[in-house]
């Protein structure tokens, strides 16, 4: 008989970053998400199920509405204590142009709940297809759409955001992170994020 191992992954991050585009590209699920306002307003799961020899694992998804817009609201912040008390797995979801300072409120608002037992942290660093501003002449290509992949300038913005990702966050997690680039609209490095959820060695 197999047995069942189940994992928790939950995502967590401001308004507007990708948090349920991320699950859908992960998950097959099409929860529905919107470029001009708040859309998830409560919590949603997904499972899927990956089979091995002797074990079945379960892996579910937690989608939690977006921070800012509702930090104050006592609701939210109740979905996000018992999100991130049942996860496994923590993923925190930024962008390449979008201040972190809420990212970094409310991570620390839960460090209690956070610290009770052992979880994976992991930084999606989406969005790194929008255009950032870097010159005055805006002459930014962020996207090579033939290779579907970040261009040799989006690649360095992308390293240096993560760098300062890197100094920001040491020590606001309970343990050590990583920081993945990703695209949730064009399905760049999901496999690579799926992988980091699922490996063992973080
Ligand atoms: N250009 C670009 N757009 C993206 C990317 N990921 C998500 N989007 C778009 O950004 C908008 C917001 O995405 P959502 O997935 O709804 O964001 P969310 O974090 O779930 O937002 P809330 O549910 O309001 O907290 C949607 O219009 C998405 O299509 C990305 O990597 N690049
Ligand atoms: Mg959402």
């Amino acid at each position: 008989m197999k047995t069942i191992k189940s994992h928790n992954i939950c995502f967590l991050g401001r308004t507007g970053n990708g948090k349920t585009s991320l699950i859908n590209a992960l998950f097959g699920t099409a929860f529905p998400t919107n470029a001009h306002i708040s859309s998830t307003k409560e919590m949603y799961t997904a499972t899927i199920l990956e089979k091995a020899e002797s074990e079945v694992e379960a892996y579910t998804a937690i989608d939690t509405p977006g921070i800012g817009e509702f930090s104050n609201n006592e609701k939210y912040f109740r979905y996000y204590e018992h999100a991130a008390s049942i996860a496994d797995c923590v993923v925190l979801v930024m962008t390449l142009d979008r201040t972190d300072a809420p990212a970094q409120r409310l991570i620390l608002s839960l460090k209690d709940i956070l610290c009770q037992r052992k979880r994976k942290y992991i930084i999606a660093l989406n969005h790194i297809d929008s255009r950032v501003v870097t010159d005055n002449e805006n002459t930014y290509e962020p996207w090579n759409n033939e290779k579907n992949s970040p261009t040799e300038q989006c690649l360095k913005n992308i390293k240096e955001r993560t760098d300062i990702l890197k100094l920001k966050f040491e020590g606001k997690f309970p343990d050590k992170f990583e920081i993945i680039p990703v695209c949730a609209l064009r399905r760049y490095g999901i496999e690579n994020l799926k992988q980091t959820i699922i490996s063992n060695n973080l």
